[in-house]
């Protein structure tokens, strides 16, 4: 019995300094990829590792990277990196220029970088920068039904893009609403709050929303209905909009949507897609977006679909090495062959194992890193792949890789308490928001 005890209690170490070992390989991977976008993309918004050249989106840089980045940086502990990017940060980010930039990219990496950093450090310049962005985003939601409209320039506010979807439209509440009770300014709140609630009106009868909408005359465009991009993070923030502000118009919307959704959209061990309106299956396609969603049913407590629906996730990353965008899982077959350093399935092994300390996800955190080292590290960072089929690689280390990516695989490796889990909410871009009681 003894020796059994001595025995248990050996084991159970040596798999916590394994979690402690992998975690440090995690912050080895993110540190030498942050330094290689120091060295040579400092200033600007993204590196491209294997040319080692900077990319900015529109021309004049929004430092993407570092501010999507600063709160890993610190959750970390790389604090005289972050200090470094804080003040590159408030010393040389303005938004007072002439381009014209995507509402809901710019709202989930740039207002959510900066709304977490100003909760993490206090520094009210990250806050001050947080109000001036979101005031030059407003615009986007004059529209005729108050759902925004795509595109924005910052400094004259004029708006393009009428044709948008529901992930572009309803993912805005959670950085909005923080926006508007750090400042009290409500406006950024109810904006918000009314894009989503208009969109959630033009559900179908069955409970479902499309994948293209006007938000001119409100008439959808596309009918296809599914969990993937242009509509994976408008469910996701009905739940999380429900728990950050206390929201029962969120938990209602919630609560029809994942019925229409498990009842029409659920296929078996994935979600496919299926005509809004109808009902009837169009396509059996999921790829590497939709596993953002058994994250999302850990935080319903839904934990057997979550597991269920992971699974399906990891056979996909399993199928080539790593994970291809895109699979008909009918057939078994790529039809999107990129894989573009995405998180969600590492995020969803991350909260399943938050939840049931099952060490199968810390497995499959350690096959992750694996392969990511194995095909996507290159003498600098990581890069993209053009294939998961031919290994081929891309040119890129888009922001949300430090973000996202190293930071869920950093927390599934850490120690429980690395974050307050109960007390936080992440944005759709790993962020996390500190939950208020009402009224704060
Ligand atoms: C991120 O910018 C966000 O997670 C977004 O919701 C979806 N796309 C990328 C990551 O894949």
């Amino acid at each position: 019995m003894k020796k059994l005890i001595v025995a248990l209690l050996l084991t159970s170490n040596a798999m916590f300094a394994a979690d402690a070992a992998m975690a440090q390989r995690v912050r080895d991977e993110f540190l030498r990829s942050w330094l290689a976008y120091e060295q040579y993309a400092w200033g600007h918004d993204e590196l491209r590792p294997v040319s080692k050249t900077p990319r900015d989106w529109y021309g004049e840089p929004l430092l993407i990277t570092p501010v999507d980045s600063l709160d890993a940086l610190l959750l970390m502990g790389f604090n005289d990196e972050a200090e470094k990017a804080k003040t590159l940060i408030v010393e040389h980010l303005s938004f007072d220029k002439d381009i014209e930039v995507k509402n809901f990219e710019i709202t989930i990496r740039v207002l959510g970088g900066l709304l977490s950093s100003y909760e993490m450090t206090g520094d009210e310049r990250l806050l001050k920068l947080a109000d001036d962005l979101g005031a030059r985003l407003l615009p986007v939601f004059d529209s005729p039904t108050g759902m925004p409209y795509m595109y924005v320039n910052l400094r004259s506010g004029k708006t393009r893009g009428a044709l948008s979807n529901p992930a572009e439209i309803g993912t805005l509440l959670l950085e909005f609403g923080t926006l508007a009770k750090l400042t009290h300014k409500p406006i950024y709140f109810n904006k918000a709050k009314n894009a989503v609630m208009q969109l959630y009106r033009r559900r179908s009868k069955i409970g479902l929303v499309g994948e293209e909408i006007d938000v001119k005359s409100g008439e959808w465009i596309n009918p296809a209905s599914h969990i993937g991009g242009g509509i994976d993070s408008y469910y996701e923030y009905l739940l999380k909009s429900a728990i950050l502000f206390g929201d029962k118009d969120c938990e209602r919307m919630w609560r029809e949507s994942i019925r229409a959704l498990n009842t029409h959209v659920a296929d078996g061990a994935w979600y496919g897609v299926v005509d809004m309106n109808s009902g009837k299956r169009t396509a059996t396609a999921f790829g590497a977006l939709q596993a953002f969603f058994p994250a999302v049913l850990v935080l319903d407590h839904d934990i057997r679909r979550a597991r269920k629906l992971e699974a399906s996730c990891f056979a996909m990353w399993k199928l080539h090495g790593i994970e291809p965008e895109e699979i008909d899982y009918e057939k078994i077959q790529v039809l999107e062959p990129g894989y573009p350093l995405r998180p969600e399935i590492i995020e969803s092994a991350y909260y399943l194992h938050h939840a049931t300390h099952d060490p199968q996800y810390e497995a499959m955190g350690r096959t992750f890193l694996e392969s990511l080292m194995t095909h996507c590290r290159t003498d600098a960072a990581y890069t993209t792949l053009k294939s998961v089929v031919t290994k081929e690689k891309g040119d890129l280390m888009p922001s949300f890789f430090l973000a996202e990516t190293l930071k869920y695989l950093y927390l599934l490796f850490a120690p429980d308490n690395a974050i307050d889990f109960d007390h936080i909410v992440f944005t759709t871009e790993a962020h996390p928001l500190r939950i208020r009681v009402v009224g704060e």
